[in-house]
Formats: structure tokens, C-alpha cells, sequence
């Protein structure tokens, strides 16, 4: 669906000015969102899931860890899929006001692509360069977005999101290889300059705050050298009728489910190109991780 269609229909929690500002500028900030049940149902999920990073020393499908993690003193950089290591995450997927909120942005089919749980870890937590979402994973269309959940309040020294208003109008958007040809999963430096950084807006927030982010937004974030770790959980949602053409890099067991209405019998085509990642099925780690290797070579 296009904005103008999503916008004809009646929203079930958002404002129009808060849908209208979204298409124009591809973000929102939604401030303390969430109750205060779902906030302590999801930080003891979180909870959960450091306890059990103590017994793994090495990164896996599930946790993936800071050079220096161990069992005493965990330090994970995420977790992925976390909507299926433990019910809450998909809980919330499910029976949250989150995907209502969605389903104003992408229209009443709602679908479920991944979900992570990233932390930037205190005393050091990485930064995310600046890259936008669909070139990891491609779709028949743009109606594909990603709310982030502040479990805790986030500030400026936590290293919140930082998103480029307007990127998301950008066509096409530069490459996210290097120039050896090599996936990086960033935009490079020499083509930043194309693009407002300087503009940049952090989207802080108190817990239960909720980030949105267009899937073709430039967005990244930078260390969290505070004495506060910064546990945001992404998920990644679309529209009914958007399909993806690559293959899901973290292969979640919820992929295409829907989460509000029906499946839709035919795909929307967007003709506006989208650069295709390398093939996932030959294996893929995290943007952490893709992103750190990539800067060292
Ligand atoms: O954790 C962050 O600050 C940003 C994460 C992000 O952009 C991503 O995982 O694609």
C-alpha cells in the first residue's frame, strides 16, 4: 500500500500528524508507549537471556558477544531471534499496542520479518555506522519498518539511535559495499558526504518509548561509554503485501507470520531498485560483527 492509501484508513492508535510526520521524515519517537507491565515482562525476558549467555564463552546463532564476555561479567554485543528464545519477545509481537502502532504506518496486514535484541553493553558498547535496513534484507516494496524498544531510559550518552531525516526519500541510496566489492553493510565515508549527518536526530527516551525507523532511513548509533548498558529490542515488521526476494539472514522461525490481518494474494511491486546483500544462505553473523570485519580489512 502506499502512504497516501495507508492514510485513508482509520488510524487504531497514532495521530495523522504522527503518521504524516513518519512518511515525511521516515522516524518517529513515541515516548513511554508501553505500561509498566510490559516494560517489567520484557526486562525480566532480558534478564532471562543474560543469565543464560554466562554458560556460552564463544558467539552462536543465539548470543553474540563482546571479546571480552564471560561468564562473571557477560557483555553481549545481541541476541538474535529473540521472539523465539523466549515467549515475552513473541508476546509482545503478538499483544502489545506495537504492531496496532505498525498497522498505522504499513496498513491492517501486518507481518513478522526478525527480531534482535541489541545491547551496546556499558564502559564500551560498539557503534553502528550508518547504514539503512532493506539492503540486508530486500522486499517487493519499502512498506517495511523497524520499531525499537527502550527497556530502560536511554539517553544521549547511551548511545541511542541516530537517524538521517528525509534519507529514506533518497533514490537510490549509495552502495553498502566496499570498494573492492566486498559486502560492508555501511554506507562508506567518501558517499557520507551526500548525506545530511550533520542533521542527524537521537532519538532518546524514557523506558517504554519506542523508536521507528523506515527501512530505507540512514540510521546508526555510536558508543555507550556511560556506566549504563542500553538494551534495545528491534523488530522488524511489514506490510502484508511486502515479500522479501532474499533470504532472511537470521532465518526466524516467525518469518511471514502475520501479526494483524490477513495475508494479502498478491505481492505490491515498487520499480525503485534495491541493492541486493551477498547470499545469507552462505551463512551470516550480525551487523556487529559484519561491520567490525569489514572496517578492519
Ligand atoms: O543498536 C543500534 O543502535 C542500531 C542497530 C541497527 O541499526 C541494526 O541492528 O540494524
Amino acid at each position: 500500500m502506499t502512504p497516501e492509501q495507508i492514510l485513508e484508513i482509520p488510524p487504531r492508535i497514532l495521530t495523522r500528524q504522527q503518521r504524516e510526520f513518519f512518511f515525511a521524515n521516515g522516524y518517529l519517537l513515541l515516548e513511554r508507549v508501553l505500561d509498566e507491565e510490559w516494560i517489567a515482562r520484557l526486562r525480566a525476558a532480558t534478564d532471562e537471556m543474560i543469565e543464560r549467555s554466562r554458560a556460552v564463552s564463544k558467539s552462536d546463532s543465539v548470543f553474540d558477544l563482546e571479546p571480552d564476555h564471560t561468564r562473571d561479567h557477560p557483555r553481549l554485543r545481541r541476541v538474535t531471534n529473540p521472539a523465539q528464545q523466549h515467549p515475552a519477545f513473541w508476546a509482545y509481537c503478538n499483544d502489545s499496542p506495537m504492531p496496532d502502532i505498525v498497522a498505522d504506518l504499513v496498513g491492517p496486514d501486518v507481518k513478522f520479518h526478525h527480531s534482535k535484541l541489541n545491547f551496546k553493553w556499558k564502559h564500551g558498547g560498539e557503534e553502528v555506522k550508518w547504514h539503512y535496513d532493506i539492503g540486508f534484507f530486500p522486499h517487493t516494496n519499502y512498506s517495511v519498518l523497524t520499531v525499537g524498544t527502550y527497556l530502560y531510559d536511554c539517553g544521549m550518552e547511551q548511545g541511542p539511535l541516530g537517524v538521517i531525516p528525509g534519507s529514506h526519500l533518497i533514490d537510490p541510496l549509495p552502495t553498502q559495499y566496499s570498494d573492492s566489492g566486498e559486502w560492508a553493510g555501511y554506507i562508506q565515508d567518501r558517499d557520507l558526504a551526500q548525506l545530511a549527518t550533520d542533521k542527524a536526530v537521537y532519538l532518546t527516551g524514557p523506558a517504554g518509548s519506542l523508536t521507528i525507523h523506515h527501512c530505507k532511513t540512514v540510521h546508526g548509533s555510536k558508543r555507550n561509554e556511560s556506566k549504563v548498558s542500553r538494551p534495545l529490542l528491534l523488530n522488524t515488521l511489514t506490510s502484508g503485501d511486502a515479500f522479501p526476494y532474499t533470504v532472511n539472514p537470521i532465518y526466524p522461525e516467525h518469518d511471514q507470520q502475520m501479526l494483524r490481518g490477513k495475508r494479502p494474494r498478491f505481492a505490491h511491486i515498487d520499480p525503485r531498485a534495491c541493492e541486493v546483500p551477498p547470499d545469507w544462505s552462505k551463512g551470516y553473523t550480525s551487523i556487529f560483527a559484519l561491520q567490525q570485519e569489514a572496517a578492519a580489512r
